[in-house]
């Protein structure tokens, strides 16, 4: 039996819906962040960096969730959602996949850690800290935002492939399991950034995902879902 260990509002909720999707049995052991907003120590004993999402397989435990989704798109699809194995969706399948870990996902992190000093910082630094990193988010990360979320780049993507997928395919492919996860962080929390493609995408993930989780047990919990309109209308 396959074990997620799943941290709340993480990366592990990639897993969860492809594993959803893939109508593949599982179990969730749950961890819930400490109040730094960390894992907690016992995460260490399955994954030696501490970090969700892990999966345990029988004898084999593997972290890192794009590693992870093409394990269970490999072992379990049946053929589903495999990307093409050529051409141009090929392509854009074996960029996406890797674009959202090795370019996106580290620059929305850092500008949340960015946002964060001031708060907690000691009271009377506070605002020279609040200055300090207001002034590094300017100058360092903010000239990148536009960049990735221009018209030129995933806007202009999502608007080429008429399916809506990355792959440009009928189905959502590896591609899709590791983007949805930081466009929808972008459209939820930040939402002044987001393009109107990445809104129409961020919809047709979540309508999906509804299908799977309007009655599962650990749906609050999976998803998150306070941050999913289309859960909270069907419910
Ligand atoms: N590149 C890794 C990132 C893993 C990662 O940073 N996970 C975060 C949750 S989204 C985590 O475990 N954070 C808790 C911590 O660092 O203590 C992946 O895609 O699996």
């Amino acid at each position: 039996m396959i074990i997620v260990h799943h941290l709340n509002n993480s990366r592990s909720q990639r897993i969860l819906w492809l594993l959803e999707e893939l109508e593949v049995p599982y179990q969730i052991k749950a961890y819930e962040r400490t109040a730094e907003g960390l894992a907690p120590k016992e995460l260490l004993a399955i994954n030696p960096l501490g970090k969700s999402p892990v999966i345990t397989d029988e004898d084999l435990t593997l972290a890192e969730s794009g590693a992870i989704v093409e394990y269970l798109i490999g072992k379990y699809g049946n053929g589903k959602f495999q990307a093409p194995t050529s051409g141009p969706g090929y392509l854009d399948n074996l960029y996406y996949s890797h674009y959202a870990e090795g370019s996106l996902m580290p620059l929305l992190v850092q500008k949340i850690i960015f946002d964060m000093v001031p708060s907690k910082t000691p009271f009377l630094l506070r605002p020279i800290a609040s200055m300090i990193f207001s002034n590094l988010t300017k100058m360092l990360l903010m000239p990148s935002f536009p960049k990735h979320f221009s018209m030129e780049s995933i806007d202009k993507h999502l608007e080429k492939v008429q399916t809506g997928w990355f792959a440009g395919g009928e189905e959502p492919t590896s591609a899709d399991f590791q983007m949805a996860f930081p466009l929808e962080a972008v459209v939820t929390v930040a939402s002044e950034m987001a393009t109107p493609a990445m809104v129409k995408y961020v919809e047709r993930v979540q309508s999906r995902q509804v299908i799977h989780f309007l009655f599962h047990p650990f749906a609050d919990l999976c998803l998150q879902i306070k941050f999913r309109p289309a859960y909270k209308r069907v419910r």
